[in-house]
Order: C-alpha cells, then sequence, then structure tokens
C-alpha cells in the first residue's frame, strides 16, 4: 500500500501532519500560468494540449510543494465529448448551444467520448510519471447535476431558472438528462484511473442550489452511483466528494456508501464538521480563498483554527473554494510553510 500522505489519510489515518493541496492551484493567479496558456492560445487549446496541460499542472507543484497535484482540464469537457457545442469567450466564462427539453438529448451521444478526451487521458499518463514520487495525483470530473447547469442554462447562471423548471416540472425527463451525464462521468473517471490518477474529485459546485429535498436525487444519489462503478472495476481509488453548499446536509452526505474524502465549502464551521463528518469521512477544506487574497494574520489565524480543529482525525487540508486570479502568490507561499511545518503535537 502507498505510504503517500494523501491516500493515508483518506484512508481514515489521522496523521500528525496532515496532507494539502489547493482548489484551482493552477490558474491564472500564476503568473507562469498566464504565460502558457498564452502559448496555448485558447483556453480549450490548453486543455486538450498534454504537455501544456501537464506544465500547468506541476507548475504550483514546483513553486510550493503540495502533497497532490490535480489534473489540468474542465468539468465542461464532458459535455463538449458528449456533442454539444461549447466555446469560453474571454471575460465571459463558457458558453453552450442549450439542452432544455427531452427531445434535445439525443444531441448527446458517447460514442466519440473517449475519442474527444484521448488528450485528458494523456495529461494524466505523462503526470503519472513526471510528479514526484510522494505527490498523489488526483483526477476529477464535474457532478452531473453542476455539470447539468452549464448544459442547460447554456452558460454560468445566478439562480438556475431554467433548470429548476425542468428539473422541478418534469422530474422523469430530467432524470434521462442526469442519466448521460453521470454515464459519461463515470466512464470518464475510469479512463482517468486506468492512465494514472489515484484519487478522484467530483466537483458539485451547484449543489447548493437545489432544496434539500432534492439533494437525494440529484446529488447524492448520482455521486453514490458513480463510486460504486468504480469501486466495481478500482475497489481501492478513493473517491472524494464536494456538494458545496449544502449546510447541515453534509451530515447525510458524510454517510453516502463509496465515499473516502468529503471536500467541505468555506461556509461551514470546522468544529460542526469535526462533529457530524469527520466521524464517517476524511473530511477536506476549508480555508476562505479570500482570506488568502487578504494574506497575513488573518489568513494565518484562520488556517490554525482549521488545522486545531480538523487535525485531530483524518483530514486534510485545502480551500473551502478555489483560488480566484487576484491571489498574490507569496500568500500561498507562506500558507504552504505553515501547513507543511504544521505538527498536531
Ligand atoms: O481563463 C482561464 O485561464 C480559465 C480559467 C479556468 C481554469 C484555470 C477555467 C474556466 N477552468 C480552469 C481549470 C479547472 N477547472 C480545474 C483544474 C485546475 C485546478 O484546480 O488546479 C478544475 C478542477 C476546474 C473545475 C471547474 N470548472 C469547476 C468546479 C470547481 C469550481 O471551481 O467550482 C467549475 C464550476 C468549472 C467551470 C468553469 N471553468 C472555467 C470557468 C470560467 C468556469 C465557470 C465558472 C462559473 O460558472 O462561475
Amino acid at each position: 500500500m502507498s505510504d503517500k500522505l494523501l491516500l493515508r489519510a483518506l484512508r481514515g489515518e489521522t496523521l500528525d501532519r496532515p496532507p494539502f493541496w489547493f482548489m484551482r492551484q493552477a490558474g491564472r493567479y500564476l503568473p507562469e500560468y498566464r504565460e502558457t496558456r498564452a502559448q496555448a492560445g485558447d483556453f480549450l487549446d490548453l486543455c486538450y494540449n498534454s504537455a501544456l496541460a501537464e506544465e500547468v499542472t506541476l507548475q504550483p507543484i514546483r513553486r510550493y510543494g503540495m502533497d497532490a497535484a490535480i489534473l489540468f482540464a474542465d468539468i465542461l469537457l464532458v459535455p463538449q465529448a458528449l456533442g454539444q457545442h461549447l466555446a469560453f469567450r474571454a471575460g465571459e466564462g463558457p458558453v453552450l448551444e442549450p439542452i432544455r427539453k427531452v427531445a434535445d438529448i439525443p444531441v448527446l451521444n458517447l460514442d466519440r467520448l473517449h475519442d474527444v478526451l484521448g488528450p485528458i487521458y494523456d495529461t494524466v499518463g505523462r503526470l503519472s510519471k513526471s510528479l514526484p514520487g510522494d505527490v498523489t495525483l488526483i483526477g476529477f470530473a464535474g457532478a452531473p447535476w453542476t455539470v447539468a447547469t452549464y448544459m442547460v442554462e447554456g452558460a454560468g447562471s445566478k439562480d438556475y431558472p431554467t433548470i429548476k423548471q425542468w428539473a422541478f416540472a418534469d422530474p422523469d425527463g430530467f432524470q434521462r438528462l442526469i442519466d448521460v451525464v453521470t454515464e459519461a462521468t463515470t466512464l470518464y473517471l475510469k479512463r482517468q484511473i486506468a492512465a494514472g490518477a489515484e484519487v478522484v474529485q467530483i466537483f458539485d459546485t451547484w449543489a447548493m442550489a437545489l432544496p434539500a429535498a432534492y439533494h437525494e436525487r440529484l446529488v447524492f444519489e448520482p455521486l453514490r452511483r458513480i463510486a460504486a462503478s468504480i469501486h466495481a472495476d478500482h475497489p481501492d481509488v478513493p473517491v472524494i466528494g464536494f456538494p458545496r453548499g449544502i449546510g447541515a446536509a453534509y451530515a447525510h452526505a458524510a454517510q453516502i456508501d463509496g465515499i473516502a474524502g468529503l471536500s467541505i465549502d468555506w461556509g461551514m464551521d470546522p468544529a460542526w464538521a469535526a462533529a457530524h463528518v469527520q466521524p464517517h469521512v476524511t473530511v477536506q477544506g476549508n480555508l476562505d480563498p479570500r482570506l488568502v487574497v487578504a494574506g497575513g494574520e488573518p489568513m494565518l489565524d484562520a488556517a490554525r483554527h482549521i488545522l486545531q480543529t480538523l487535525g485531530k482525525g483524518p483530514f486534510i487540508f485545502n480551500l473551502g473554494h478555489g483560488f480566484v486570479p487576484e491571489t498574490n502568490p507569496d500568500h500561498v507561499a507562506e500558507l504552504s510553510d505553515l501547513v507543511r511545518n504544521w505538527s498536531a503535537r
């Protein structure tokens, strides 16, 4: 069994010095990322260029020595690989040709999935060779609900009017969309694992848009299905869930079969998570990325509080959501030093 810190924490070990990595650790806050991105051209060109995607995945590891690297890609590559038109417009974010009703679903097609996503598997394969031996490689995908919000709204959204109308008024029809995305996501993650991903994280960034009564059907059940199917082929690969912003429902999410780790958002009280989540799964989180923008003692105090409160059980230090572009790279260095030199004793 591997003695990498991240894998030990996900097996339920309490470590004297918890492993750490940061969501969006590769990205626009790093000057070297901006340079590579400019070289690639478009954001999607960067995702599909295995050599450059490998390079930007490694950049934060070289600077800060995190315990894990996360594959550089995007959650919206899955709808694109299913045949939906996708573009990233500068300053505007993603734009998709929307799917709004059952009659639109046949546009989606699993046949070309692995052809389109082949370069992503190549990036994973390269990283599994080039990463330092103590660094864990994390693969990822978006959760079906979150990916569907972009597929149906056609872009990022503030209050999800179109997808909620479909999900609430036509639950059976909408379930067919969730089923297609769940299937594609499962196939995608299994191929990432076959190529060398040692852990997978499933990002449900917009779980917070749903009423609690819909969590079971649209958040927890797809996660359970994906994890079960992964474990049928790869029983030892840990799955981390990130149903962002679901509040007290984290206590239910913690008990989903097949989930080894649960990432909590920055709104959660670490003491509450220590009491209600950590008895069931390894907790990952949850510094507010805006505290890393602020830096200094406010950032370090908040990080110490999280380490003290959650470090007594199975724990991975992380943010409660991704770094924002205006983050000062020096603050990330200070934060990394704090965690790396932490000792629970
Ligand atoms: O201009 C640029 O360079 C693009 C910015 C960017 C980056 C760096 C996007 C566009 N995606 C990514 C990479 C990315 N996306 C990673 C790998 C890098 C890393 O973590 O180190 C990952 C894991 C994601 C996942 C992702 N993409 C999520 C889930 C996690 C989260 O942050 O909530 C979501 C929601 C997306 C969609 C997305 N990708 C990019 C944009 C602008 C958006 C829309 C965001 C929104 O609707 O607010």
